[in-house]
């Protein structure tokens, strides 16, 4: 598939017929990785913020499969925010790239792809860490 721009929303395609709807996504078909983990987040807080990091090495796609949020974006040139409020749409969030979650809904299920398995080791936790890896990659 064709290159995707860090971060951005991916539509995926909807298989509806008059029993509801279905969402097939597959690794390197529909999205540019394959997937090697899955979590879902779920249960949050409204007025928290969840994420505020950013990963050395690893691609995601965020999905809110039930009620929303939101997700900040920085990749140390532009801010964006996302609004994360149907199921066939999904945040890519590759390498490099601040993300935050907030107001999240009470129904708000965060289904999250991943490229790879859990590394604490990939984290950027520290913005000032971040800021000055982001400014030498851009
Ligand atoms: C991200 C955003 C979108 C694991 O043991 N395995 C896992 O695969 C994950 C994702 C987390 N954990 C543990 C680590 C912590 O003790 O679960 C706890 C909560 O994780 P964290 O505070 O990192 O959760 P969020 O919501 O701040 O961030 C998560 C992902 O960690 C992160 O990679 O990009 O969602």
């Amino acid at each position: 598939m064709q290159k995707i721009k860090n971060p951005s929303i991916i539509n995926f395609e909807k298989k509806g017929d008059d029993r509801g709807s279905l969402i097939p996504i597959e690794g390197l078909n529909n999205i540019p990785f394959e997937i090697k983990r899955i979590y879902y987040i779920f249960d949050t807080i409204s007025d928290i913020k969840r994420g505020t990091h950013a990963h050395i090495n690893l691609e995601q796609i965020l999905i809110s499969v039930s009620g929303s949020c939101y997700v900040d974006t920085y990749d140390g040139k532009e801010r964006k925010t996302f609004i994360l409020d149907k199921p066939f749409i999904g945040l890519y969030i590759k390498d490099l790239v601040w993300h935050e979650m907030y107001n999240f809904t009470s129904d708000n299920v965060l289904l999250v792809l991943a490229s790879n398995i859990y590394n604490e080791k990939d984290y950027i936790r520290n913005y000032e860490e971040f800021l000055s890896l982001a400014k030498a990659n851009n």
